[in-house]
Order: structure tokens, then sequence, then C-alpha cells
């Protein structure tokens, strides 16, 4: 996972059809590591995301929504998956500690 660069259109710069006509901003995010709807916190609603992809041990949850969800660096979603979770669970609107920043590819 790596940052994610956002671009801005923002008036005036922009005319009336959208046509950029001036700077475009550009800012990154760092996303957090547990936070799967990428809202800048880890709460009960990225355990609801972390649920749906919820597998046995050592069976592997590939598919591109549940890539987040595997936390401890294996193909599964399990109860280690979970604990790293817990770890990271900073409540609703509550940023998570800086240590919980993704800070590689
Ligand atoms: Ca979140
Ligand atoms: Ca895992
Ligand atoms: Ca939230």
């Amino acid at each position: 996972m790596v940052p994610v660069t956002h671009c801005a259109c923002v008036s005036p710069p922009c005319d009336a059809y959208g046509t950029v006509i001036g700077e475009i901003w550009r800012f990154q995010t760092q996303p957090y590591l547990g936070d799967l709807d990428s809202d800048g916190d880890v709460d009960q609603e990225d355990f609801g995301r972390l649920q749906v992809c919820l597998s046995a041990s050592e069976v592997p949850r590939l598919n591109p929504p549940c890539s987040r969800a595997r936390l401890d660096d294996d193909d599964d979603v399990d109860t280690d998956d979970v604990t790293v979770f817990m770890s990271y669970f900073s409540g609703p609107e509550t940023a998570p500690p800086d240590h919980c920043l993704v800070t590689g590819p």
C-alpha cells in the first residue's frame, strides 16, 4: 500500500465546464493500517470490512477488497489479523497513532 496522491481543481482555476485554466492543487494522504474505509480512523466500520474478508488460517484472501485486511503479512485474514487490527483501533473520527501509518509500498 502506498500513499495516495489526490488532485483538486479549485475555483477559479477551473472554468464552468471543469476545464483547468489555472494551477491544480495536489496533496498526498498517508493511509493508516487498519483504516479499511480510508476515512482517517480505525473503528467499527473498518472492523465490519475486515469481517467480510475473514477466512480460516492459511486460506488465502487475495481479492483486492481484502488486500488491506491482510495485516500480518501473509495471505489469509484470520484471528492474527484481528489481533493486529485491534492494536490499531482508534475509534470513530479519531486518527490512530503515527506508528500506524503505512510507511512502505
Ligand atoms: Ca476508517
Ligand atoms: Ca493474515
Ligand atoms: Ca470511521
